[in-house]
């Protein structure tokens, strides 16, 4: 299922993944969301949330399974944070941090209910970076971010995350951050590591999102700007800036 999002990175320049919170949406919703989503030229989709009160996970992503070809992959806040609905799960390890509850016991936890629901494991390095004090993810898993203006830090985590043998590292700004990522560090992180590497946090408008892109980031992910722009008109600039070649619309959805 990720070669389908690698696939589509690969043929169309760039990758773009929109992030829903299954807690800011209904299920309701969620379907036609989905589809707008995927005509909007959407190469998957991540679900996910730092932090839940409630439990409408599969309800959410069984919703988006009927709305879409896509695939849907988790995007956890917690061990917890698994169905078997979707299609993966994002294996997050907060390699940033030295919270040793979020760089090994979760996943610890996580790994039965993942083997359960018979859902692909992508392992992934999960890079906070940021100057934003008290961002949710910050706060949640009691570790400091990586200076945005320290990149050989992010590269030095990068490669020992290609080293353990991850599939993937997220350079993460927090949802809602003021600033995104800079698009300094992303390229000095491209241009020292082979992995592939998704991009959020802030990325609000399509230059935020084509300037992450021409940087080096091969996903982007974007939740809370579209999450306050539901109207289809935003995702399609975002998937025509994301896309190297520009292309909105749908693309070939065989597993
Ligand atoms: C958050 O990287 C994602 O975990 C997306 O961030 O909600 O700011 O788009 P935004």
């Amino acid at each position: 299922m990720f070669h389908r999002i690698l696939e589509a990175c690969r043929r169309r320049g760039g990758a773009f993944l929109p992030l829903i919170d299954q807690e800011r949406i209904a299920p309701a919703e969620a379907a036609a969301w989905a589809a707008e989503l995927e005509e909007a030229g959407a190469d998957g989709l991540l679900v996910g949330s730092s932090f839940t009160l409630g439990d409408h996970l599969d309800e959410v992503v069984a919703a988006l399974k009927k709305g879409t070809s896509l695939p849907v992959l988790l995007f956890p806040g917690n061990a917890h944070h698994v169905s078997r609905y979707a299609d993966g799960i994002l294996f997050l390890s907060l390699l940033s941090g030295r919270n040793p509850l979020y760089l090994v016991e979760e996943q610890v936890r996580s790994a039965p209910l993942v083997r359960e629901a018979m859902i692909e494991p992508v392992p992934t390095a999960y890079l906070l970076v940021g100057a934003d004090a008290g961002r949710t993810v910050h706060f949640v898993s009691g570790t400091s971010p990586i200076p945005p203006g320290r990149p050989e830090i992010a590269m030095a985590h990068a490669l020992a995350a290609q080293y353990m043998g991850m599939k993937l590292v997220y350079l993460e700004a927090g949802s809602g951050a003021s600033s995104a990522v800079p698009p300094e560090l992303i390229r000095r992180v491209r241009g020292y590591v082979t992995l592939p590497i998704a991009v959020g946090g802030g990325i609000r408008t399509a230059r935020d999102a084509s300037a992450a892109r021409e940087a080096g980031a091969d996903l982007v992910v974007v939740g809370d700007a579209l999450e306050k722009n539901r109207a289809a008109g935003l995702a399609k600039e975002l998937a025509a800036a994301i896309h190297a070649d520009g292309a909105t619309g749908e693309i070939s959805s065989e597993r």
